[in-house]
Formats: structure tokens, sequence, C-alpha cells
């Protein structure tokens, strides 16, 4: 499977968001990673439903969102995506996910399903054939700049085997937090494809964002 770059725009300069945006579109981004988080689901708050459709108004990158709330189903409506982009909920944020998931697929957007780092990927195993992603939290979510968590390689093992085993090797792993070049390029081996971007290699001070991006492909 290709390999896929998704820059974190709460890690951008949010004063010139339009900017930044403008010049992940010139360092060939695959997608603009957007956190949604509702200060329960996790202990922060950081962007919401008005800005993704104001960032989906200004550019053709497909989006990418991660909800980070709980009881995601109730703002499913409140974006205007399309079928180029996803929308990635919770497994631990929603009783019934599997309904989201088709909520999700119904909009004729992409549904992923997010697991934190202590949730078994085996969760993955009835869900699969209502994802079009599966994102690998390795970090805590709620904040950038934090550690990658120590079961990270092992889990994104564990679960590109277990999807594999179910026939559903097509379905793309995300890996969210602390992705460095060289913690990106141990994932990729372990079968990660999508790399959400932040404070760790892409917004890095002394690099343009096309060098940051460029010396990250370089590693995968
Ligand atoms: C964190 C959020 C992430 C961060 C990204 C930051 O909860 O879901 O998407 O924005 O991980 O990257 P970094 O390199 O600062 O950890
Ligand atoms: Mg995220």
């Amino acid at each position: 499977m290709n390999k896929f770059l998704s820059a974190s725009l709460m890690c951008a300069d949010l004063t010139k968001l339009y900017d930044s945006v403008k010049e992940l579109e010139n360092a060939g981004v695959d997608y603009l990673h957007l956190d949604i988080m509702d200060g329960s689901f996790v202990p922060n708050i950081t962007l919401g439903f008005d800005l993704v459709n104001a960032i989906k108004s200004i550019t053709d990158i497909p989006l990418d969102v991660h909800m980070m709330v709980n009881e995601p189903s109730r703002f499913i409506d409140r974006m205007k995506l399309d079928k180029n982009d996803y929308l990635c909920v919770h497994y631990e944020s929603d009783v019934h996910v599997h309904r989201t998931l088709a909520q999700i697929k119904d909009r004729g957007v992409k549904a992923g399903l997010a697991i934190n780092p202590q949730t078994p990927v085996e969760c993955l195993r009835y869900l699969a054939d209502y994802i079009d992603m599966a994102l690998i939290m390795t970090v805590s979510p709620g904040f950038a700049g934090q550690k990658l968590f120590v079961g990270a390689e092992r889990k994104t093992k564990d679960a590109r085997e277990l999807l594999n085993s179910l026939d559903c090797s097509s379905i793309p792993i995300e890996v969210d937090g602390n992705i460095s070049l060289e913690n990106g390029r141990k994932l990729s081996r372990c079968g990660a494809d999508i790399f959400v971007l932040g404070t760790s290699s892409l917004f890095v001070k002394d690099k343009n964002l096309a060098q940051a991006a460029a010396d990250f492909r370089a590693v995968l």
C-alpha cells in the first residue's frame, strides 16, 4: 500500500491558518488532520465544526477529521465532508459505535475507527467490514508534543496482522502521536500507512513545511 502524510492542523500557526494550508498544498501532503476535542472525552478543547467547514472551503486536500468527543453521533451532520474525506470516531467514546460508523458511511464519507493505547486491537475484528481506516493512537489523545507509548510498534503490527487475517489488507492503518522521522520509519515497517504529522516532524523550527514533508517521505 502507498504511504500517506496527514498534516495535523492543531500544530500549525493558528494565526495564519490560510497560509499554512496553502503551504501544505505546495508541500504535497495527502490529508489535513483536524482534531476535534470536547473537553470531556479528552482533557482539552481544540478545533470545531465551523473551522472544519471553513478549511474544506479553501482547499482540495482531503480532510482527515479525528473526533475526540463523547457520543460523536450527535455531530456527524455538522460537517460538510465528501467521499474523499475521513471522519474518524473513537471506539471508547460511543456505546453504539457500529451504528455511528454506518451513519458516517450513509453520508458518503469514509469512516475511521480510532483506538486509544490501552484498547486491544481485537475490537477491530467485528467492525472491520464497516471501516475505511483504523487509527491507532500512539499517545493518549488530547495534546500535541507527547511521547510515543511503549507498545506502539507491537500494537501496529498486531493491528496489521489482524486486518490481513480478516482479508482486509486494503484498510489503511493511521498512526497519530509523536510521529517523528525515527518513529515514522519504525511504524511504517510495522504496517502503518497514514502518518499524522505534528510537532515531532512537520511543524518544526528551522525547516519549511515542504522540506519537512520531503524529509519524512524519505524515511518511509
Ligand atoms: C492528539 C491529536 C493529534 C496531535 C498530533 C500532534 O491528541 O489527536 O492529532 O495533533 O499527534 O503531533 P505530535 O508530533 O506533536 O505528537
Ligand atoms: Mg489526532
